[in-house]
């Protein structure tokens, strides 16, 4: 005999089935979203990333972070509807039954652990000493693994969850809808909270936006990067190494170098992202004046000993394109020390942290 347990409306499979499909919507555009962002900081040899729509990192990476905050509310509302089964006795029923009770318990884990360590990353702050980008990628891994074997294993309730979409009108029906209609507002409003980081027509309206406004936000700053002496040294050269040797250009020499302008965004991985215009020497350019071509593969150093973010790699569709700069000015004003003075990476569709920024040295191969 089945031990029945009382469970009020809110807690029926019709409600956690919705739920679930617009979860598994935005888990799934946030993980793809994330996928394509830990690809283009780490290329493996076959992924290609272009450099133009110069906008596209913009929109997958104002996704990853939107459909983040949006996931939460759902992965509430969900476990809200399921937690009377926490209490169904006898506990395990069979093999199969452990197996899918541990499974759930790795997914609500993991993807809870998701959701929480990149809302403190979004927030820049970092509780925890591990390595955030590594652990956040890899437990992707094990969410969207347990996401999809829960899935297949929910599938045949979900088609008869979501078959039955005659709702009665009862005190079932009522509670049951409040549940939705509470767990789809609280996840639309956090959206709306916070989009304005990366959506311009929201920014108003954004309460819980961080670091927007009328300027360009400052990730890192000179001093906390412990480079303003350095940058503001008289003797500072940008070097330029190729195989064929090494070219030095006072930032005189690269002033008179032609200069380009291009409206460009920075998007940062966090979600904000913002255009402006910026202007220096286009890579093309730089890369033909010291006898190289555009298109090869541009190691970039900045002047910052340490720090995750002192190196980065241009590839060769970014060193072809004449909107990668090493600019020198930002918005017609020479750049400021904490925008990367004397000069900085910018270049189209790349993510804020390889943008470097108090470049010393770059390296052809
Ligand atoms: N050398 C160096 N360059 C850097 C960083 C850094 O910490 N060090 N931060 C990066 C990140 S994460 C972003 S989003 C952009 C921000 O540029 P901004 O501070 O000029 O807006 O700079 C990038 N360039
Ligand atoms: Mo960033």
């Amino acid at each position: 005999m089945k031990t029945v347990v009382p469970a009020s409306a809110a807690h029926d499979e019709r409600v956690t089935a919705r739920i679930g499909l617009w979860l598994a919507v935005s888990f799934g555009l946030c993980f793809v979203t994330g996928l394509i962002s830990h690809l283009i900081q780490h290329p493996p040899s076959w992924f290609l990333w272009p450099s133009r729509p110069v906008w596209l990192y913009r929109v997958t990476q104002g996704v990853h972070v939107i459909s983040g905050i949006a996931s939460i509310p759902l992965l509430l509302g969900k476990l809200w509807s399921v937690y009377p089964k926490l209490f169904e006795r006898p506990l395990i029923r069979s093999l199969a039954h452990a197996l899918e009770r541990v499974s759930i318990l790795v997914l609500s884990a993991s993807a809870f652990f998701e959701l929480v360590t990149g809302l403190f990353n979004v927030a820049q702050n970092y509780p925890w000493n591990f390595y955030f980008p590594e652990v956040h990628y890899a437990v992707a891994w094990v969410a969207i693994g347990s996401i999809l074997v829960h899935i297949a294993v929910k599938l045949p309730i979900v088609r008869r969850a979501l078959g039955s979409d005659r709702e009665q009108k009862s005190a079932a029906g009522i509670s049951r809808r409040r549940l939705l209609r509470t767990t789809f507002l609280a996840s639309g409003a956090a959206v709306v909270a916070t989009a304005g980081a990366t959506v311009p027509l929201l920014r108003n309206i954004s309460v819980l936006s961080w670091r927007t406004g009328g300027a360009l936000p400052v990730n890192r700053t000179a001093a906390a990067a412990g480079v303003i002496e350095d940058a503001r040294d008289a003797g500072w050269r940008l070097e330029v190494l190729t195989a064929e040797g090494r070219s030095r250009f006072t930032l005189e020499q690269l002033t008179a170098l032609p200069q380009t302008s291009a409206e460009l965004p920075i998007a940062c991985v966090e979600g904000w992202s913002q255009s402006a215009t910026w202007t220096g020497v286009a890579m093309p350019d730089l890369l033909r004046a010291v006898g190289s071509r555009p298109g090869a593969t541009v190691v970039v150093t900045s002047l910052e000993k340490t720090g995750l973010y002192s190196r980065s790699s241009l590839p060769g569709e970014h060193t072809a394109d004449p909107i990668t700069l090493l600019a020198l000015r930002l918005n017609g004003e020479v750049l400021s020390l904490d925008h990367g003075y004397p000069c900085r990476i910018i270049a189209p569709n790349r993510p804020g942290v390889l943008q470097t920024k108090w470049v010393t040295r770059l390296e052809v191969s």
